[in-house]
């Protein structure tokens, strides 16, 4: 079996640096001089620091501290680091980076880029004095306007580099406080949260006798109450995911959930790690009324449990000295044999039996309330049917075979059915946790979840598209493909691996993505002669090809479309949709004899991407050309369709379609006779369009109560949910809903009939609604009297009675469309909305602030260096004007930047300057921040 290396073993490296030393982190400066900072305290209990200065040093410094000292696990360190990293000291003396030190570093560079090819570092649990030496230097470099070419070092730093990043950011430690305040109160988050880590580190075992023991107050709190534990080492978890993935194999993990209530005050809540946590069943079951429970903000914590977000567990009420915080346990937790849990920090895992949890909050001086939490998904379900079971057995009615709420049909249908779906909501405990417009990225990741659209895997950056969100790609996938015949587009596939030569025959194309090639390098436990690339994009496996069947006009055009999923690995934070590691995509091939025909190609491809957007997704898109610095650096123009993200005020590329020119023909020396009988070279296009367009749907138009379904892609359009009654049962109604189905379906509508009986109208009702299915019929007992029924919309919550007569399907087919209209038109509006011009600098951070698209007059798509001027000014006066800043990580970024030249020019009038060079304007250029 052939297995991945190359980024999965590189990230590993991530591990061991943030694990070399145990928390507080050192800090490293990679700046003229290389400085280290490392509290002592965390090594001997000292709380002095030794700072380190100089590269060399602090090479040596972290050799003296690990005793595997490099990352093969040999204790002497390799030759090449020690005497690169002499080499190079001068490097990272004096300003800037002459030719002779340029010259230096690019022999190192290369001799360390081969080196790197043919060794492959697997790390063990300390770090590497190799990270500190390709760390700091390329850092150093880059920071004095270098350049770094090798690709394996660049792939190395862009692993590494995110390590020193985080211990830059811990370096900040006095200003976090203000920081994460200010972010707080910024505009939503723009991506969901990280999913978890690339590698674990193994599992460790923290001994008792040890000095970082004794130094924790909970753990020598916990052996003062002769309680027995253990606690496990693992990679800092910040999320449950994450914690899942480290530490789950110890067992059963617990949630913690910090709460602030203004009326009744702050709760600590321990939960399973799979409890729904929904705050109003909670209150409700605490018995507070007028209750509104919130997420307790994060200096709360330090301030009562003294603990820090990501690392709160149940043992940190310890530090409630005064007893303003109360503890609620979850109770199904005691049906454990032992539950983990963070003894102040996430790199940690204590676990003992229940009891003496309890028994450990109880010494605290703490009351622990239990409550019986319902499990997320099925078990509450369960848990809620056989509570409306116990409700039937006391209205005298068994409902073994049923087993759901048997709804009284309402005598006042509207308010009763209301009440009755507000209570279901109550029991269910399935709502999203998160408002939209409050936790964007939470609530993204929440609505994914809940509609049953992504499942997480244990591989960061790669998730599983379950069937809802796959019947959409599929819904995508038919519509494309309708298009393609008329076009004359035929469709392939080629393999997924490509060569290393192959892959590079043509550098400007592979150049700048290098890093994020994935590269199979074993088979079994044997090394492959040569490593084959995973592709990220077919060019280079497609054109050999093309070169063997194009040789006369007679062969051209061709064109060729291939659906397919490609590997990118990246570096950034994974958000399921919009950034993953492994994609589906669809990606378009041509070639033809003539420039224009080509470029015919490219609006065409591009005209089909507005269609997927606009026509399908009901997303308005701006079209138009990514500037010289944007645009695919391979070919020769690229066209690009822009969709606005009104909750974060983003934008997102939806897709693009690019004119290659020559130069893939080039390159891979495709030629053909012309009609002339004269050598020519084809001109080439490719255009791609991938599953982000499934993200962009859900952040666009989801709303609070989860995903919202343009009727055009929704697999299912309508559903029909029979609620029963005493009187009418399902064996009556049945009949009636399964005509209207057939009716429905008769005239092309997608429909389904939830004739589920475990579950009771109001779950029924909760989960179509996080599906976003498009319209609902209720059908009860006086519908089916009367032959009618209630028709419920999902995008704007309005409902009418309707007769079920000859008349329902095509009312309902036209609804289809005019929903389909009405979604498009709110969210064109709101873009529309968010859609401004600036002729002036000074407006231009503003505007970017308020979540603006931002149209300016600019000096022309060549004037590169300025364009990348405006991205650093706009990021460096908004992050000073939010007073945060940026984790290199992080998927998006403050800075605005060009989306396109819109193909839709405002005039602009003669002798119009350039908003930020004063230059003459050569057309308008939209910006804005993006994803
Ligand atoms: C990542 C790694 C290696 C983008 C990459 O846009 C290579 C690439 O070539 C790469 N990321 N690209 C550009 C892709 C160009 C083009 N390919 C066909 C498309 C549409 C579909």
């Amino acid at each position: 079996m052939a297995t991945l290396s190359g980024p999965p073993v590189l990230t590993s490296v991530i591990l061991n640096l943030t694990t070399l030393l145990s928390f507080p982190p050192p800090t490293v400066s990679a700046g003229p001089k290389l400085t280290l900072t490392v509290p002592r305290s965390t090594l001997s209990g000292f709380t002095t620091s030794v700072t380190v200065t100089g590269l060399d040093a602090v090479s040596r410094y972290y050799t003296s501290l690990s005793r595997a000292l490099d990352l093969t696990g040999n204790t002497q360190s390799e030759s090449w680091t020690l005497s690169a990293s002499n080499a190079l000291i001068p490097l990272t003396k004096g300003k800037g980076l002459d030719e002779y030190k340029a010259s230096v570093f690019a022999s190192f560079v290369e001799c360390l880029d081969t080196h790197l090819l043919k060794e492959t570092y697997l790390g063990t649990k300390e770090g590497s004095y190799a990270d500190v030496v390709i760390c700091g230097l390329v850092k150093a470099v880059k920071d004095k306007g270098g350049e770094v070419k090798g690709e394996n070092v660049v792939r190395w730093y862009n692993t590494v580099a995110s390590m020193v990043k985080y211990e830059l950011i811990v370096e900040k430690k006095k200003e976090e406080k203000k920081a994460d305040k200010k972010a707080e109160t910024a505009a939503a988050p723009a991506a969901a949260p990280a999913a978890p880590a690339a590698a674990v580190a193994p599992l460790g075992t923290l001994s008792p006798d040890s000095d970082e023991y004794k130094s924790n107050v909970l753990l020598t709190h916990l052996t003062s109450l002769s309680i027995t534990s253990t606690t496990s080492t693992h990679t800092a978890a910040f999320t449950s995911d994450e914690l899942q993935q480290y530490a789950g194999s110890l067992g059963q993990h617990c949630k913690n959930i910090f709460l602030k209530d203004k009326k009744h005050g702050l709760f600590l809540v321990t939960a399973a790690h799979d409890a729904d946590t929904n705050t109003k069943a909670l209150a409700k079951s605490l018995g507070l009324t007028g209750a509104n429970m919130r997420m307790a903000p994060e200096d709360l914590l330090g301030k009562h449990l003294d603990v820090k977000k990501g690392s709160v567990g149940p043992m940190c009420i310890h530090s409630d000295k005064d007893n303003s915080v109360k503890f609620v346990f979850d109770s199904t937790l005691l049906t454990c044999d032992k539950i983990f849990s963070h003894p102040g920090r996430n790199d940690w895992s204590t676990g003992m039996a229940p009891v003496d949890l309890v028994k450990f909050v109880e010494s605290t001086g703490h009351e622990v309330t239990q409550i019986e939490f319902g499990k997320k998904g099925e078990a509450t379900q369960k848990k809620e049917v056989k509570a409306d079971e116990e409700k039937g057995k006391k209205e005298g009615k068994q409902q073994k075979q049923k087993g759901g709420k048997q709804q009284q049909e309402p005598k006042k249908k509207g308010e009763s059915q209301k009440k009755a779906k507000k209570e279901d909501a109550a029991n269910t405990l399935l709502a999203l946790q998160y408002k939209k417009k409050e936790a964007f990225a939470e609530w993204y990741s929440d609505v994914i979840v809940l509609s049953e659209m992504i499942h997480y895997y244990n591989i960061s950056g790669c998730y599983i598209l379950r069937p809802w969100s796959f019947k959409v790609w599929e819904k995508i996938q038919r519509w494309f493909d309708s298009k393609m015949g008329p076009l004359g587009v035929e469709p392939a596939y080629f393999p997924m691996f490509i060569s290393k030569s192959r892959l590079e025959k043509e550098k400007d194309h592979v150049e700048g993505f290098a890093p994020e090639v994935a590269w199979v390098t074993k088979s079994g436990d044997g090394d492959l002669a040569e490593p084959i690339a995973i592709r990220p994009t077919s060019e280079t496996i497609m054109y050999p090809a093309f070169k063997d069947w194009i040789s006369s006009h007679r062969d051209l055009p061709l064109k060729l479309n291939q659906w397919s999923n490609v590997v990118r690995w990246e570096f950034k934070n994974p958000t399921p949709f919009l950034r993953t590691r492994e994609f589906l995509w669809q990606e378009g091939h041509t070639a033809h004899a003539t420039y224009e025909e080509a470029d015919e190609m490219v609006m065409a491809a591009l005209e089909l991407y507005r269609g997927v957007y606009e026509d399908l997704l009901a997303i308005p898109v701006i079209r138009g050309y990514k500037t010289e610095k944007e645009r695919f650096a391979g070919g020769y123009m690229t066209t690009t369709c822009e969709a606005y993200v009104p909750t974060s005020g983003r934008a997102i590329q939806g897709a693009t379609s690019h004119n290659l020119g020559q130069n893939f023909g080039k390159m891979f020396e495709i030629s053909f006779q012309d009609k002339n009988g004269k050598p020519a070279i084809p001109w080439q296009t490719s255009w791609g369009i991938t599953t982000r367009t499934i993200g962009v749907m859900v952040m666009v138009h989801g709303d609070d109560q989860g995903l919202v379904m343009p009727p055009a892609v929704s697999p299912v359009q309508v559903v029909i949910v029979p609620i029963v009654s005493k009187k009418v049962s399902y064996e009556t109604l049945s009949p009636y809903c399964e005509d209207m189905k057939n009716k429905l379906e008769a005239a092309g509508l997608r429909v389904q009939y939830d004739d589920r009986t475990i579950y009771n109208p109001g779950w029924k009702f909760n989960h179509w609604e996080q599906k976003g299915v498009p319209v609902r019929i209720e059908v009860g007992p006086r519908d089916f009297d009367n032959k009618a029924c209630r028709v419920c919309y999902r995008y704007n919550g309005e409902k009418e009675d309707k007769s079920f007569d000859s008349e329902l399907a095509p009312f309902l087919s036209s609804k289809m469309d005019s929903i389909q209209k009405a979604m498009f038109e709110k969210v064109k509006k709101e873009r529309d909305d968010h859609l401004v011009k600036v002729t002036e600098w000074k407006d231009f951070t503003p505007n970017l602030e308020k979540g603006n698209l931002i149209l300016t007059p600019w000096c022309g798509p060549e004037f590169q260096e300025e364009e990348e001027q405006v991205k650093e000014k706009s990021k460096a006066e908004g992050l000073e004007r939010s007073g945060g800043e940026e984790d290199e990580r992080c998927a998006v970024s403050v800075a605005g930047k060009t989306l396109c030249i819109p193909f839709e020019q405002p005039d602009l009038e003669e002798g119009t300057k350039c908003f930020y060079t004063g230059k003459v304007a050569k057309c308008w250029v939209l910006w804005g921040r993006s994803y």
